[in-house]
């Protein structure tokens, strides 16, 4: 596949994908043509028994200034329908594997939501979250409404939705946005040690996992709690599950195969 927004490195480090937003000079605006890219990339990692963990970042200065605002502007409701961006949007969502965003320098709407379809945040300090679409007399399409809320609660999100606020770093670890703050040098170094955390576990567990994590969001509580009883049960058909308990027993490090 042949890649002109986006840049995949499966070769970094064993069981990781890199996947890197390389729109340099448009601050990494996330044009359609990206998203598609970024979606079709993501079907095939998730299909690659040789990835466990994914890694999504963009660059120093900036991870993504958005959705292309160019692109957009004089965009009518039913071309914005037609298009249907979400089913893009909605395939990130299904990615079974883990994915971390790496995010240094600006996260501004669709690149914070970007962001927050991950699985999990590892900002530098120079990280700038925010929803600003309120400038330019719209609104979070893509999760900025919900997904930020459920994360920093509604007092936060109301302010960065309603003023388009920024958030820095500081205060996206305190508010519970992101895992953890770095300095810049160190931003692809700790994201690359999460996801060797990661990729050391159980693939099949890790998966089972992430989706019960994620149906916290979707379920009652007795529904939540029924699913992850269903997945736990599923994790005992797994010869990982019998490889991680035997290694345990016999004082040793298991070795997962996914199986
Ligand atoms: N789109 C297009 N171009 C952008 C851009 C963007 N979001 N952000 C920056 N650029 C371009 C600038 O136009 C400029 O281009 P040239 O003038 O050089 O041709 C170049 O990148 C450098 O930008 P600046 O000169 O502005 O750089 P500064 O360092 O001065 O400022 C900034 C950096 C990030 C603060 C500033 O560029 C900025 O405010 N950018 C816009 C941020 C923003 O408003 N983001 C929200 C966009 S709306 C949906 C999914 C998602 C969305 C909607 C629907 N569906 C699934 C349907 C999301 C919507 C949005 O994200």
């Amino acid at each position: 596949m042949s890649l002109q927004f986006i840049k995949v490195n499966t070769q970094a480090e064993k069981f990781i994908a890199l996947i890197e937003l390389n729109r340099p000079k448009e601050l990494n605006a996330l044009n359609r043509e990206l998203m598609l890219e970024i979606r079709d990339t993501l079907r095939l990692l998730d299909d690659d028994e040789n990835v466990r963990t994914i890694i999504l970042t963009g660059g120093e200065k900036v991870f993504a200034a958005g959705a292309d605002i160019k692109q957009m502007a004089n965009a009518t409701a039913i071309d914005m329908l037609n298009i249907d961006q979400f089913s893009t949007w909605d395939q990130i969502k299904k990615t079974k594997k883990p994915i971390i965003a790496a995010v240094s320098g600006f996260a501004l709407g669709g690149g914070c939501e970007l962001a927050m379809t991950c699985d999990m945040i590892v900002a530098s300090e120079t990280a700038r979250f925010g929803q600003p679409e309120i400038r330019i007399g719209t609104m979070p399409g893509a999760g900025g409404t919900q997904r930020l809320t459920r994360a920093v609660g509604k007092t936060v999100a109301m302010e960065m939705v309603l003023s388009g606020r920024f958030l820095t770093a500081t205060e996206a670890l305190q508010y519970g946005l992101v895992n953890r703050v770095v300095p810049a040098e160190l931003l692809i170094d700790e994201a690359l040690k999460l996801a060797r955390e990661i990729a050391a576990k159980s693939p099949v567990a890790v998966k089972l996992a992430k989706e019960a994590v994620n149906a916290a969001f979707n379920n009652t509580l007795d529904e939540g709690l029924l699913f992850e009883r269903k997945n736990f049960y599923l994790t005992f058909a797994s010869e990982d599950q019998k490889e991680g308990m035997a290694a345990f027993v016999e004082k040793r490090t298991p070795d997962f195969k996914g199986k």
